[in-house]
């Protein structure tokens, strides 16, 4: 056995190391917000493992309930959102949980009340697990005032307020991003140490990507400004060469690809859904907050999807995020549009 090598294994950057050489920087801090990440953490490797077997655990199928949404809801949605609801209940740190299987929200009564607010989509991409196809959860968090009554109000409060915002992805590896408001990190699951290992530091989008990610299906119903820009993809006026075309279906998957090669994701709205489909609090928000901080932006076709307030907590809107010069084509394109 190498034992050298095994000692140099010790050096490595840890999840909880890392949030707690952040929270050091913060001489005032309690040490809460390390305890519920350790919390979000526990509950990512217990999908994680889920996942993994569900082939296996023949958990894999419907459990007969639809949820608010009005979908089918499958048995890894179920216990994916049991164990983060337990996890982050159990971490003392909470106050209010909204999960996208839940249509209320959850209070967390005291002594188990905390200080933060968690908003979550436990496994998004549904769809897409019987089919083995990568899916994640997605998370952002808020924070209220020390010793105040948490009220629905708390959570309904635009994305630029988060004070972290983060995914794990379910795939070939198990793969968390986390951002605390100082960039974006990317740590990769250790099956052998169990622990999360920082295997991408500083993450930074490429400002501009060769990539677009979209349902083409829906084409149709696109209004004028998405599909303009979806042609300028194809068939770019510049001299530029055409974009290649990905999407996968699982929103995790696509933002991940979208932050580490460029390019751009688009969810629009459709004359069939005025409001596009991804909902505000646990998806648009988190995945808007890690790409502002990787340096690309985030779009809902009228404004900086950061500065939305949401008046539901199961609101959904239009998103476009990625690289920070394709953004800037769309918007373009919209405020073009407003000028007719
Ligand atoms: P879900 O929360 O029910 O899983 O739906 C969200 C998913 C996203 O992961 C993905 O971006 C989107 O739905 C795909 O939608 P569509 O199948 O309409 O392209
Ligand atoms: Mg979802």
């Amino acid at each position: 056995m190498d034992h050298a090598a095994d000692a140099h294994r010790t050096d490595l950057m840890t999840i909880t190391r890392y949030v707690l050489n952040e929270q050091s920087k913060h001489p005032e801090s309690r040490g809460d917000f390390t305890i519920l990440l350790s919390h979000i953490v526990l509950g990512c490797k217990f999908v994680c493992t889920a996942v993994n077997k569900a082939g296996l655990a023949k958990l894999i199928g419907l459990a007969g309930e639809t949820n608010v949404q009005g979908e089918e809801q499958k048995k890894l949605d179920v216990l994916s959102n049991e164990v983060f609801i337990k996890a982050l209940v159990s971490s003392g740190r909470t106050c209010i949980l909204v999960s996208e299987e839940d249509e209320e929200a959850t209070f967390v009564e005291p002594p188990n009340r905390g200080k933060y607010c968690v908003v979550f989509d436990p496994l998004d991409g549904s769809s897409n697990i019987d089919c083995g196809v990568s899916i994640g959860t997605i998370f952002g968090i808020y924070a209220i005032e020390d010793g105040e009554e948490p009220k629905i109000e708390d959570v309904l409060q635009p994305g630029k307020n988060m004070v972290a915002a983060g995914y794990c992805m379910y795939g070939s590896s198990c793969t968390l991003v986390l951002s605390t408001g100082s960039g974006v990190n990317g740590f990769t699951l250790d099956p052998s140490l169990g622990e999360f290992i920082l295997t991408h530091p500083d993450i930074k989008i490429p400002k501009k990507g060769k990539i677009y990610s979209v349902n083409e299906g829906n084409a149709k119903n696109w209004d004028t400004p998405t599909a303009k820009y979806v042609e300028k993809c194809k068939f770019p006026q510049d001299g530029s060469p055409a974009k290649s075309l990905r999407y996968i279906g699982s929103m995790v998957a696509d933002v991940h690809r979208t932050l580490l090669y460029g390019g751009i994701f688009l969810y629009p709205a459709d004359k069939k859904s005025p409001n596009g489909k991804l909902r505000v609090l646990y998806e648009v928000f988190p995945m808007s907050y890690l790409m502002e901080q990787a340096g690309g932006q985030s779009f809902t076709g009228k404004g900086r999807a950061l500065d939305l307030l949401p008046n539901k907590i199961h609101e959904r809107s239009p998103i476009f995020l990625g690289s920070f010069d394709d953004v800037e084509e769309i918007k373009a394109l919209y405020a073009a549009e407003e000028q007719k």
